[in-house]
C-alpha cells in the first residue's frame, strides 16, 4: 500500500494518540503539547533503550521482540535501529548511546530526559492503524514519553535492499522508518512535497541516508558535529603526540581515573602515554562507550618501542565497552594506549572514556 503513511507524528496526532493511551492524568500534557512546537534536547548524548515486551503501553502491551524477531534476529534489528541513530549523529551534533531499560509501562511518571530507568527515547510496538510508526517529540512537560517511539505491529519490518523499487502493502524497511521517526523524536516534522527527505510522510522504500535537506535541518537544530574537543591543537594522533595520562595526587590502590575522549572518524586515532605507578603493577584499561555513544572501539596497548602487546576490541554497539589487563607493567615503564575504531561499519565514532 504505497498511500500508507509513515508516521503521523503532527502535534494533533501525538496528542490524540497520547491521549488513547494515557491515564486521564497526562491528558493536560497532552494537551500543551499541542500548543507548543517540539523542542532540541537539552543534554547530549540522548540516550536510547528498547523496552521489554509486555509492558503497558497505554491499553496495549509493548511487543516490540516478539514481533521483529518474526523476521530479524534479535542483534540484527537492535543494530539497524542504531545505524538509524548514527545517521543523525554523523550529519549534526546530536549524539546517541544505548543504555538499559526496565519493565515499566511507557509513560510512567518521570523525567522527561536522563530518567536511569530507562532511555529518553524508548522504543516499543503495538497493533497500528494505516501507520508505521508513532513518534513523541522531545518536550519538557512530556514526562518519560517524550522520545518514545512505537512502532506498528501490523506491518512487517525487514531489511530492504536499496534496490527494491516496488513497495509492498505492510512491509517495511526496519531502517528507514526508525530514521524517519528518529527525525520526529529530536524536533523535526514531517514533509509533505520533498520525496528525497527521509521525513517525507508516506513511505518511500529503503533510504541511505539523509538528503541535503534533511542535513541542513538537522543541524539548523543542533549544530554540525563538532571537532574532538578532548585533544589540543597537535592532536594525538601518534606516538611523539600521545596524551599523557599522569596519575593524580590523590591516586591509590584499587581505586581509578578516568579520561574522556572522542573518536570523530573513521581515521582518527588517539594515543596516550601512561608510565607506571609505585602503587600498583597490576593496571586494567577499560575503553567504555557504554552510555557515552555508539562507538565501536578498539584499544591497542603498546610497550615503550611501540611494539604491539595486546588488544581489545568491541563486538558490536550492543557492547561497545571492553577490558584489559596492561600485565607487567612495573614502575617507570612506558605503555601507550591506541585508541580507534574497530571496523564495524556505522559505528565509527562518538566518545568514549578510558579507565
Ligand atoms: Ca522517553
Ligand atoms: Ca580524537
Amino acid at each position: 500500500m504505497n498511500t500508507m503513511t509513515l508516521s503521523i507524528a503532527r502535534f494533533i496526532c501525538v496528542v490524540s494518540l497520547v491521549m488513547v493511551l494515557s491515564t486521564s492524568s497526562q491528558q493536560s500534557v497532552c494537551a500543551q503539547l499541542s500548543a507548543l512546537p517540539p523542542q532540541v534536547w537539552p543534554q547530549n548524548p540522548v540516550t536510547v533503550s528498547f523496552a521489554p515486551d509486555s509492558v503497558g503501553i497505554g491499553i496495549f502491551r509493548n511487543e516490540i521482540h516478539q514481533h521483529l524477531k518474526a523476521t530479524m534476529d534479535e542483534k540484527q534489528y537492535r543494530i539497524e535501529i542504531l545505524k538509524a541513530c548514527q545517521e543523525w549523529s554523523r550529519n549534526s551534533g546530536i549524539n546517541f548511546a544505548l543504555v538499559g531499560d526496565s519493565p515499566r509501562d511507557f509513560g510512567t511518571p518521570g523525567l522527561s530526559q536522563s530518567d536511569p530507568r530507562f532511555g529518553d527515547i524508548r522504543f516499543g510496538a503495538f497493533p497500528q492503524t494505516n501507520v508505521l510508526g508513532n513518534a513523541i517529540p522531545y518536550h519538557p512537560t512530556a514526562g518519560t514519553w517524550a522520545g518514545d517511539i512505537l512502532l506498528d505491529t501490523n506491518t512487517i519490518y525487514e531489511i530492504q535492499s536499496p534496490e527494491t523499487t516496488q513497495i509492498v502493502a505492510e512491509r517495511a524497511d526496519l531502517f528507514s522508518v526508525a530514521l524517519h521517526e528518529l527525525g520526529n523524536t529530536i524536533g523535526l516534522v514531517d514533509d509533505n512535497f520533498d520525496p528525497e527527505s527521509v521525513m517525507y510522510y508516506r513511505y518511500a522504500g529503503r533510504r541511505q541516508s539523509l538528503s541535503p535537506f534533511d542535513v541542513q535541518n538537522v543541524q539548523f537544530l543542533y549544530g554540525p558535529r563538532a571537532n574532538d574537543p578532548y585533544e589540543d591543537r597537535q592532536g594525538n594522533e601518534s606516538i611523539a603526540t600521545a596524551s599523557i595520562i599522569n596519575w593524580s595526587a590523590d591516586f591509590v590502590i584499587n581505586s581509578s581515573q578516568t579520561v574522556r575522549g572522542r573518536i570523530n572518524a573513521s581515521q582518527d586515532v588517539d594515543v596516550y602515554r601512561i608510565r607506571g605507578n609505585t602503587l600498583s603493577d597490576k593496571l586494567w584499561v577499560t575503553l567504555n562507550c557504554r552510555g557515552l555513544s555508539l562507538l565501536c572501539p578498539k584499544v591497542t596497548i603498546l610497550d615503550d618501542e611501540g611494539r604491539v602487546i595486546d588488544t581489545a576490541s568491541s563486538e558490536s554497539p550492543l557492547d561497545n565497552s571492553v577490558t584489559k589487563e596492561l600485565t607487567s607493567f612495573y614502575p617507570d615503564e612506558t605503555r601507550y594506549l591506541v585508541v580507534e575504531w574497530n571496523g564495524i561499519p556505522e559505528f565509527e565514532f562518538g566518545d568514549y572514556e578510558l579507565e
